[in-house]
C-alpha cells in the first residue's frame, strides 16, 4: 500500500496570502498567526508575500492573479465574514469560498480557505486567538503540509 501521511515540506517554500480589510481587527489575528505558523517551520519572511483586498468577496480573484503568476506554492485566502441582518453574509461567504475552491482546482494549487465565516464577533475572536485557537494558523499548517502532498505525488 502507498500511503502518503501529512508531513512538512524538506525544501524552501514560496507562499502568498490574500487577506480581506472587511473587519480587520480580526483578519489581523489570523495574518499574524499564519506568519507564526510559516516563520517556526522554516519559511522566510522574503518567500512570503502579503497582499490586501477590500472583503472576502475580492479574495477569488486576487488569489487567482496570485496563483496565475507560477511564483507561490500556495496561496492562503484570510477573511472574516459575520453574519448580519441580511442575506448579504450568504452571497459574500458563499461566492468566496466558491471562487477559492474553483481557483485552486484550476491551477491545481493549493489554494487554503482560512475565512471565518460566524454569527457574530465573539466567535470569530474565538478563533483568531493566539497559538492552536488561531484559524490563520492552521492554514499555514494546512499550505505546507499540502504543498509537501504535491510534492509527492507528482514525483516520479
Ligand atoms: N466582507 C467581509 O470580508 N466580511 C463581511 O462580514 C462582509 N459583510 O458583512 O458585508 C463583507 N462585505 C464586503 C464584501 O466582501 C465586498 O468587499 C464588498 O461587497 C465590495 O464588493
Amino acid at each position: 500500500m502507498n500511503e502518503y501521511p501529512l508531513e512538512m515540506p524538506k525544501r524552501k517554500c514560496s507562499i502568498a496570502l490574500a487577506a480581506g480589510e472587511f473587519n480587520h481587527f480580526i483578519v489581523q489575528q489570523l495574518v499574524d498567526g499564519a506568519y507564526d505558523a510559516l516563520n517556526r517551520n522554516g519559511v522566510a519572511q522574503q518567500d512570503i508575500s502579503l497582499v490586501w483586498v477590500p472583503g472576502a468577496f475580492e479574495l477569488p480573484l486576487a488569489v487567482d492573479v496570485l496563483a496565475a503568476t507560477g511564483k507561490h506554492d500556495a496561496v492562503i485566502a484570510l477573511g472574516a465574514v459575520i453574519r448580519g441582518g441580511t442575506p448579504h453574509f450568504d452571497y459574500v461567504a458563499g461566492e468566496c469560498s466558491r471562487g477559492l475552491a474553483n481557483v485552486g482546482l484550476k491551477y491545481s494549487l493549493p489554494v487554503i480557505f482560512g475565512v471565518l465565516t460566524t454569527d457574530n464577533v465573539d466567535q470569530a475572536l474565538e478563533r483568531a486567538g493566539s497559538g492552536a485557537g488561531n484559524k490563520g494558523f492552521d492554514t499555514a499548517v494546512a499550505a505546507l503540509q499540502m504543498i509537501s502532498l504535491m510534492d509527492r505525488l507528482r514525483a516520479k
